[in-house]
């Protein structure tokens, strides 16, 4: 631990004089360790030149290196073809891809999308605008109060006119871990496609999108160790070829005249503009980084801290933990309050005491609306995180709670 530790420099840092600072926000982003950094500063330094565009020497190096990311990506999770692999700047772009792309390909007014009530905004708003432009309608699938969906009740919403079901594989508030393959062949029973929004669970756990069998996955590099600007969309290709573009611009397109402009081949149909090849390079190192380590050992570790923290808060009076409590089917996330105390100043004192954890909503409202809050606070786990920060965690909740 101490050598991954090492790996982090910023981890290492002393805020308001509390040594080293303990970072429990990285549900919102994670640290970047030193391999990721040096990657992207070693291709600015020997490599840098836009990709796919020129004969020169760099160029080519630059592409190639753009290139080997996506065939990392493409092992990463499993995907059959780099076909399949579309970098967008994170997961909030590859939803509101689909949701443009999708919605024009296959859905007219009237037709409908499913999403939870668990959902981050990135996979409620983009449908929204859809719904506005286009008249589709948007239905929610609902849960159990300790943060279970209710897969009974979304049986009963499919209907002839869903041609899309949106759920998130892990709640970046309840932590909850959601039975995507039973989601996705139950939806494939009624013949509709789906779509995984896994920001917050590439980060943790080995993806394998072929044996999910999901139609769309999205996931974010900057909470996986990788940098901030860079993400990708998963698509099956039968989808994204039937898919129009999503943005209009260079590297798209096969020929262009003013009376008609043809497309370029997946995947690059779907990137308009310069991609932030230097990020993808990012990307891949971080993919390396994490599978050095092993995925699995991460998600063990990571679920032994879960595991550890929940039985260790509950035993703080008037602690509420939200989602469930049941370590195995919750990923590295705990949202909690403390009797009345308003989460922004348990966030703030723990801030005082060195923690760094998230208060709020966490850009999921309805979902705090079905709580009955308006926010919570919020600790989440990486790789590097260790039980002393848990247990740091804990007795800092126990100093904010007596101050009150
Ligand atoms: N989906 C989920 C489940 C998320 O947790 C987030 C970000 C997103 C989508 C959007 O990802 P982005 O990289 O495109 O922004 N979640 C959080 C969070 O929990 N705190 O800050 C960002």
């Amino acid at each position: 631990m101490n050598s991954i530790r090492n790996d982090f420099p910023i981890l290492s840092k002393t805020i308001y004089g509390k040594y080293p600072l303990i970072y429990l926000d990285n549900g919102a982003t994670t640290q970047k360790p030193l391999c990721v950094l040096d990657a992207m500063r070693e291709e600015y330094l020997n490599v840098n030149a836009n990709v796919h565009r020129g004969v020169h020497y760099l160029s080519q190096q630059a592409t190639d290196l753009h290139e080997a990311a996506r065939e990392r990506v493409r092992q990463f999770i499993g995907a059959s073809s780099t076909n399949e692999i579309v970098f967008t700047r994170g997961t909030t772009e590859s939803i509101n891809l689909v949701a443009s792309s999708f919605v024009e390909a296959y859905m007219k007014e009237g037709d409908e999308v499913i999403v939870s009530v668990m959902e981050h905004h990135s996979n409620i708003v983009p449908w929204q605008l859809q719904a506005r432009r286009k008249g589709i309608v948007v239905k929610v699938i609902p849960m159990s109060d300790d943060g279970i969906l209710d897969l009974e009740a979304l049986e009963t919403l499919i209907s002839e006119r869903t041609r899309l079901i949106s759920v998130t594989h892990v709640s970046n508030v309840l932590g909850t871990v959601n039975p995507v393959k039973e989601i996705v062949s139950k939806a494939h029973r009624h013949g509709i496609p789906c779509m995984i929004d896994g920001a917050q669970s590439a980060p943790h756990m080995k993806i394998d999108v072929q044996d999910i069998d999901c139609d769309f996955y999205a996931f974010s590099g900057h909470k996986m160790y990788g940098p901030t600007g860079i993400g990708v969309l998963y698509g099956k290709e039968k989808y994204l070829e039937e898919m129009p573009p999503y943005q209009g611009g260079g590297e798209m397109i096969g020929t262009v005249s003013f009376e008609e402009t043809t497309f370029a081949d997946l995947p690059f149909k779907f990137e308009a503009g310069t991609p932030d090849y230097v990020a993808t390079h990012g990307l891949r190192a971080a993919i390396d980084y994490m599978e050095a380590i092993g995925l699995e050992a991460i998600e063990a570790h990571e679920r032994e801290l879960t595991r550890y923290a929940l039985e260790q808060m509950q035993t703080i009076p008037g602690m509420r933990i939200f989602g469930p409590l049941n370590a195995d089917n919750r990923d590295a996330v705990i949202s909690f309050l403390v009797g009345d105390i308003h989460h922004l100043d348990m966030g703030t004192l723990l801030d005082r005491l060195g923690i760094a954890v998230r208060t709020g909503h966490h850009c999921a409202e309805p979902l705090m609306q079905r709580l009955g809050i308006n926010g919570t606070v919020r600790a989440s786990f990486a790789l590097y995180n260790t039980k002393e920060e848990i247990d740091s965690l804990v007795s800092g909740i126990k100093r904010v709670a007596a101050m009150f």
